[in-house]
């Protein structure tokens, strides 16, 4: 069997066995071993570190994702986690059009923007019909449209020190605002955009308006929703609990949603 073809969990426990047969830590006996304890732990967060470098090795990350055709468009794109985010702030902007509604272009930037949804509609445009995989098992085709993510971040400037894009959300789930995150390789991907139309129309408010994250080469939850702000960070270790997003910080979901 390849290594492959593996269930994520086996993957790490054996690389976590090969880090063992290196001499340093005891063997695992198998993936039935996987528990709590804090040596378990440590041997997984390391195999996890081995299978994340293991699988940027493989995947060439500039490749485009698979765009479709019209014809492809599935009959309802679906909405997912926040369809409404609570609260009178969202409820106005909605009431008049997001006419107010300004992103923040922040962090290490030579020059921090707020940027208005006419100044989003202003900038050159790209159109792309592509495939949405949600990681509880559905997908849907649908064509988005906005402003690639490279040219916000060209107008603002990156600083060199600047390693990650951080999305900021207007919709609290629990105790936070959504947040996620992704490395400058998915930020300046061709095809990574800030969408404010779905399949033509307006996007809909459960689908993020005014404007979401397309990162079209990872999994559903990486894409922000009703983004409110774009931050650039040298490191995602002041970011809530350091692992990069909303559900990175809260269940296992992995920060590289590589598909
Ligand atoms: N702000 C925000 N962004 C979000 C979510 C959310 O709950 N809040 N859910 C994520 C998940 S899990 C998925 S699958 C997609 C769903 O996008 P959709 O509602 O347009 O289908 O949005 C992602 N982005
Ligand atoms: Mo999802």
């Amino acid at each position: 069997m390849s290594g492959l073809i593996l269930p994520r969990r086996q993957l790490i426990a054996r690389a976590g066995g090969l880090v063992a047969a290196a001499g340093t830590l005891p063997l695992l006996a198998g993936c039935d071993a996987i528990n709590e304890a804090p040596l378990t732990r440590k041997i997984l967060s390391m195999g996890e570190e081995m299978n994340r470098a293991s699988q940027r090795a493989l995947i060439d990350r500039d490749a485009l994702a698979r765009e479709f055709s019209r014809a492809d468009l599935s009959p309802v794109f679906r909405s997912n986690g926040t369809k409404l985010p609570a609260g009178d702030a969202y409820a106005r902007h909605a009431a008049t059009g997001f006419a107010d509604w300004r992103v923040a272009v922040t962090g290490l930037v030579a020059k921090p923007l707020a940027l208005s949804m006419a100044d989003i509609r202003a900038m050159p445009q790209r159109s792309q019909i592509t495939r949405h995989d949600c990681v509880e098992g559905w997908s849907a085709i649908g064509e988005w449209t906005g402003v690639q993510l490279s040219r916000i971040l060209a107008a603002a400037g990156l600083k060199d020190r600047a390693r990650y894009i951080v999305f900021r959300c207007a919709d609290r789930i629990g105790d936070a605002l959504y947040y996620e995150s992704c490395d400058l390789v998915d930020a300046l991907h061709p095809q990574t955009i800030m969408a404010w139309a779905l399949n033509r129309e307006l996007l809909p408010i459960a689908n993020g308006a005014p404007l979401r994250l397309r990162i079209e080469r990872q999994l559903g939850y990486k894409h922000a929703k009703y983004v409110t702000g774009i931050e650039a960070v040298a490191s995602l270790d002041g970011v809530g609990a350091g692992k990069g997003g909303y559900w990175e910080d809260r269940i296992d979901y992995e920060w590289y949603a590589g598909i």
